[in-house]
């Protein structure tokens, strides 16, 4: 799915800032009372895009299972009335229902990816009623994975939904991602697919673009970074050549824009050429070993929960530079499209994850064969793989798919789910490896040969054998090595992390002192360095985030190697240090 963009021929409306919003009182109320009908009444304002748990004080509304009604005006302008007019979210979290003046336009499931309806036929020039449902429900048909019930009615108003998750992240919901309504010309640019590969000095741009509607032919040209051109074709596939390609590297992104006119549309797509491929022991960008140095990160800040904030991504990369990374995983769902171009621009490396996350629930029971995980989760997660993969195909950075997080591998089940992901996403993309991020032990594992690379969550001396670093090393050298020996693959270490107070200091070193997430890291690296065939490490986690309220959890999570105001812990320096040497 292309991002909207602007230019003589396309125009985008932002329709972001303040919507009135109400929350239903009891489960449905809005749908019976037909909320979409006519104003919304008693309404509050809400920004977009945020969540909306704590934009209020409101408990009832943090903690609310249900639906949630946002409404604003859209004004069309007269010189739109005849063109093609398409209404775009970048994600409303977990599910959407439209309505444009009262009547029911598109419906989406699943809440960090986008969708878009055409407008044209419900709107009028002038003033029109945009109505959006958001739900943050989630039940074992949902990526993310949840467990929905019924309140019990002796102590909750009748009808009241409990929500139970496995995920480590609070479930913020809403209009988390920009609102556009943009326009194209009737028979217009619908997709651009573009792979690269490299032979010698020349770059080779495959591409293939899909046109809807009558026109000519698509006129292609590629410029380089100062707007001169580097290579044309005709046609709406074929093969583009680049003397000298200038490569995009990690770090040292290099881009070129694909220009492409199609009957009266125009369409402009940044691209990188580069390639991704693994041996048994490396990751290789255009043929160069790399050793993936970052994080796995959240969406997450005060105030606004996961709704895109530029200045605080923004901020980010520099930490990021800061600290010597060139990666991060976007645990544990697709980040912002935003995002992702900062990426393409600066040249980070992005594992990109679906929401396979918090299916985790029954251990230590199967999951697979009781029906928890069945034929409906798979569907979706087909489903979720294909809106991802339409959406980042495109991006140089993204260089590795994450199918799932922590899902328990060791069920008879598991295997025949995983084959069906596994070939689902390589139909879809031959040209990036494909990870399994997993908890689970080799010996147990039915599932980590499908993959290119294993992705290992390891949390030793804090989830196990608490306070004892001097496990550290001796546990996890012998674990890597069983792993590569059975798969062959290489390993990442995707998360490893212990809860630190900013402030709290301890000497000798104990759980949640500074001291103790410095002494951590330093055993687990350790280990990570003397296995020749560990192709990355990302502590767990970029920055503190808000989670569930938990008995293990104070004030969220605060595995962060920065605070969630974005301020180091002792322990960054450390990497700071390491990462600029490594
Ligand atoms: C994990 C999960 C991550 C949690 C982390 C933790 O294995 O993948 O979502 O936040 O552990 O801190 O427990």
């Amino acid at each position: 799915m292309l991002f909207p963009i602007e230019n003589e021929i396309r125009q985008v409306k932002y329709l972001n800032g303040i919507w009135r919003f109400r929350k239903e009182g009891r489960l449905g109320q809005g749908f019976d009372e037909k909320w979409y009908d006519r104003p919304l009444q008693d309404w509050i304002d809400m920004p977009v895009p945020a969540s909306y748990n704590d934009i209020t004080v409101d408990k009832s509304l943090r903690d609310h299972v249900g639906w949630v009604w946002y409404e604003r005006e859209v004004a069309i302008p007269r010189d739109w009335q005849n063109k093609r007019m398409v209404l775009r979210f970048g994600s409303v979290t977990h599910h959407a229902v439209v309505y444009m003046n009262g009547k029911e336009i598109a419906r989406h499931k699943g809440g960090f990816l986008p969708f878009e309806v055409e407008v044209a036929p419900y709107v009028t020039v002038g003033s029109n009623r945009l109505t959006v449902a958001v739900s943050n429900m989630l039940d074992e048909s949902c990526l993310p994975y949840g467990v929905l019930k019924d309140a019990d009615p002796a102590y909750f108003p009748a009808g009241e939904k409990q929500l139970r998750y496995e995920f480590d992240f609070f479930n913020f919901a809403g209009i988390h991602r920009p609102v556009r309504l943009y326009t194209t010309p009737d028979a217009y640019i619908k997709d651009i697919t573009v792979k690269t590969d490299i032979c010698g000095a020349e770059g080779i741009v495959d591409y293939r673009v899909v046109v809807e509607g009558e026109t000519e032919d698509c006129e292609i040209t590629l410029l380089d970074a100062d707007g001169e051109l580097v290579a044309k074709a005709k046609g709406a596939a074929g093969k583009l050549r680049v003397p000298n390609a200038k490569l995009w590297e990690v770090r040292a992104a290099y881009l070129y824009q694909l220009d492409i006119r199609a009957g009266e549309d125009h369409y402009t797509l940044p691209i990188g050429i580069r390639t991704v491929t693994t041996t048994a022991t490396q990751l290789l960008v255009n043929g160069k070993p790399v050793y993936l140095k970052g994080f796995g990160k959240h969406e997450d800040f005060f105030v606004k929960g996961k709704g895109l904030d530029e200045a605080l991504n923004a901020h980010d990369y520099e930490l990021l530079k800061w600290i010597n990374a060139n990666s991060f995983r976007t645990s544990h769902y697709p980040y912002s499209e935003e995002m992702m171009q900062m990426a393409d621009r600066q040249g980070f490396l992005v594992i990109d994850e679906v929401p396979a996350v918090g299916m985790n629930y029954w251990k230590p029971e199967p999951v697979f064969t009781e029906g928890k995980v069945d034929a409906k989760t798979l569907a979706h997660h087909k489903d979720t793989l294909t809106e991802l993969y339409e959406r980042d195909k495109n991006h140089p950075c993204v260089i590795i798919w994450s199918l799932s997080n922590e899902m328990q591998t060791q069920d008879p089940g598991a295997l025949a789910y995983h084959e069906e992901i596994v070939n689902h996403m390589r139909a879809l993309d031959d040209t990036r490896p494909l990870m399994n991020v997993t908890d689970n032990v080799s010996e147990r594992d039915t599932v980590g040969q499908l993959y290119d690379l294993v992705g290992l969550n390891r949390y030793y001396s804090w989830y196990f054998d608490r306070s004892n670093l001097a496990s550290i090393y001796p546990r996890l050298t012998r674990e890597f090595r069983i792993w590569h020996e059975k798969t062959g693959k290489p390993i990442m270490m995707t998360e490893y992390g212990a809860d630190t107070i900013a402030g709290n200091h301890k000497l000798p070193e104990t759980i949640f002192s500074e001291e103790y997430q410095v002494e951590y890291y330093k055993e687990n690296n350790r280990a990570l360095d003397d296995c020749e065939f560990v192709c990355g490490e990302h502590p767990w986690c970029f920055a503190d985030f808000a989670t569930a309220e938990g008995l293990k959890r104070f004030d969220g999570n605060k595995k962060g190697l920065f605070t969630r105001d974005r301020q180091p812990k002792s322990a960054a320096f450390i990497f700071r240090e390491r990462w600029s040497k490594k």
